[in-house]
């Protein structure tokens, strides 16, 4: 795996209206220089999740990579190019064992524990958070704040994705606790381009 972008976006079903509406959001995430994204639906059916997943990839080319949240198996129907699971999830050798050693798998990781876990698997790299609290996520985890950052990036030489509640006027601090990217849901939400040219600007 090639070194983490800055900035990783995720597409959330439950932020736009409807599907048109999240692949518009995608084209102006692209077009603001956006390299690495996730799609997340935690509603849809699977049906509805590959319809949307392969019109992404149709729509960004290849040149975009995408990670399935959650769903090995549609990782690989809608030609993605990795696998974020969680710790409810496929867990990181079952999820390796669909997609193969050639895609990206990502897990999610909430405490010192896990990150010691999941640094014994696979992974290519590894979600912590949440860093600050977050209304995007259905019964999250406690908030770990920077040093939660600090101390995962001590237990941990995989590339280290933060997580939750990040912004653009906090995403500064997240890199500096050690971080190497940081991941985003509602801070991208309303005028896509803008907001993430402006993540880019910070991080850079
Ligand atoms: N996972 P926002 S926090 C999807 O702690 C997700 O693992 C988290 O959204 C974790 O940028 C979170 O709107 C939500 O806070 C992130």
């Amino acid at each position: 795996m090639n070194r983490l972008p800055r900035l990783y976006p995720i597409l959330d079903t439950s932020c736009f209206p409807d599907p048109e509406a999240l692949l518009l959001a995608a084209e102006e995430l692209v077009a603001a220089g956006v390299t690495l994204l996730q799609y997340r639906n935690k509603t849809g059916n699977a049906r509805q999740m590959l319809d949307q997943a392969l019109e992404l990839r149709r729509r960004l080319g290849s040149s975009v990579k995408l990670i399935m949240n959650d769903r090995a198996d549609l990782c690989l129907a809608a030609t993605f190019d990795g696998v974020h699971v969680g710790q409810d999830d496929l867990s990181s050798e079952g999820a390796r064992k669909v997609i193969g050693e050639g895609l990206w798998l990502g897990v999610s990781t909430h405490n010192p524990e896990q990150v010691s876990e999941a640094d014994r698997t696979s992974a290519d790299y590894l979600a912590i958070g949440p860093v600050f609290a977050t209304s995007s996520k259905v019964n999250p985890d406690p908030v770990i704040g920077l040093e939660g950052v600090r101390r995962a990036r001590a237990l941990t030489r995989k590339p280290l994705v933060a997580i939750g509640g990040i912004t653009r006027a906090n995403c500064g601090s997240v890199i500096d606790a050690g971080a190497d990217s940081v991941a985003v849901i509602s801070d991208l939400v309303h005028e896509p381009r803008k907001s993430a040219e402006e993540f880019l600007r910070i991080l850079r």
